[in-house]
């Protein structure tokens, strides 16, 4: 069985992610690669997931402390091979306290993933959050400031993860997924160039160590959510044709098939 640990720091969209996923295995779309070989035992935290998708909801936070394990039961149409993998939805704040070193939830996980599927939300440019201030005149007779992981930057703390997250898990594959993807399309051509571009230092820490990921962007909400009767009928229409959540690859191009980096990591 294929295990796939799904991380990303708070808010990096793990569960929207999953609860479009989960509606697809339920819906596919033409050409899906992989689909659904038997019906998970429990439904209720996928359909959990399923529901605030459909009525264009954003999602509950995950609770911490507390992995809510998907277990599915996958097949690939072209080769009839068939795959277990375990999803585990853990929440943001889990993850960021492996950057502290001390996340009990995710060290004492018994099961350890063979594939990694990292979800990245958050962009900022400043390596240290807590150098704000730059506007007020330096006074040489402040307190220093104390150093929290708060005011490190999301990029920072995402290289922390990933390095000691690898260090607990030696994973064989990774994919990264940059989420919001409907936000950035218009400007960049494609996820590796902006992650080129927004954070330097995670895209070279990561084609240093781990050349082979896959870098995809990921739309799972098709769109921004807003009180707008025209936008949420368009995100209607596009849930009914199975044109509303997409993947974009490496080469910029667009997949409604969100499957394609689960694929990724289930091949040998
Ligand atoms: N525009 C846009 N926003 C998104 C998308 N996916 C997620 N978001 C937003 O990102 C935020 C976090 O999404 P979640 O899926 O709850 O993130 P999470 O990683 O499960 O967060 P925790 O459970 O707190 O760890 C929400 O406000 C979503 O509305 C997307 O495809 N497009
Ligand atoms: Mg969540």
């Amino acid at each position: 069985m294929t295990k796939c640990l799904i991380a990303g720091l708070p808010a990096a969209g793990k569960s929207t992610y999953i609860g479009a996923l989960a509606y697809m295995l339920q819906n596919p779309v033409n050409n899906q690669i992989l689909t659904l070989n038997e019906n998970p035992e429990d439904l209720s935290y996928l359909n959990k997931l399923i529901d605030p998708w459909l009525s264009l909801q954003r999602m509950e936070r995950t609770t911490r402390g507390f992995a809510n394990n998907i277990d599915l039961n996958l097949v690939r149409k072209a080769d009839n091979k068939t795959f277990s993998i375990s999803l585990p939805d853990i929440a943001g704040e889990d993850y960021e306290s492996i950057v502290r070193m001390n996340s009990e939830v995710i060290a004492s996980w018994s099961d350890k993933p063979e594939a990694m599927l990292l979800f990245i939300n958050e962009w900022d440019n400043d390596i240290l959050k807590e150098q704000l201030g730059e506007t007020e005149p330096f006074d040489k007779n402040a307190e220093p400031l104390t150093f929290e992981l708060k005011n490190m930057s999301a990029v920072v703390q995402n290289v922390l993860m990933l390095k000691e997250l690898h260090h607990l898990f030696p994973w064989k594959k990774l994919a990264i997924g940059l989420s919001s993807w409907d936000k950035h399309q218009k400007d960049y051509g494609s996820p590796i160039d902006m992650l080129k571009t927004r954070a330097s230092f995670l895209y070279n820490f990561i084609m240093h160590y781990f050349p082979n990921a896959y870098i995809f962007g990921v739309s799972a909400q098709g769109d921004e959510y807003v009180e707008d009767d025209n936008i949420q009928n368009k995100l209607i229409e596009k849930t009914e044709n199975g044109t509303r959540a997409f993947i974009v690859d490496n080469k910029g191009s667009k997949s409604y098939d969100l499957t394609l980096p689960l694929n990724f990591l289930i091949s040998d």
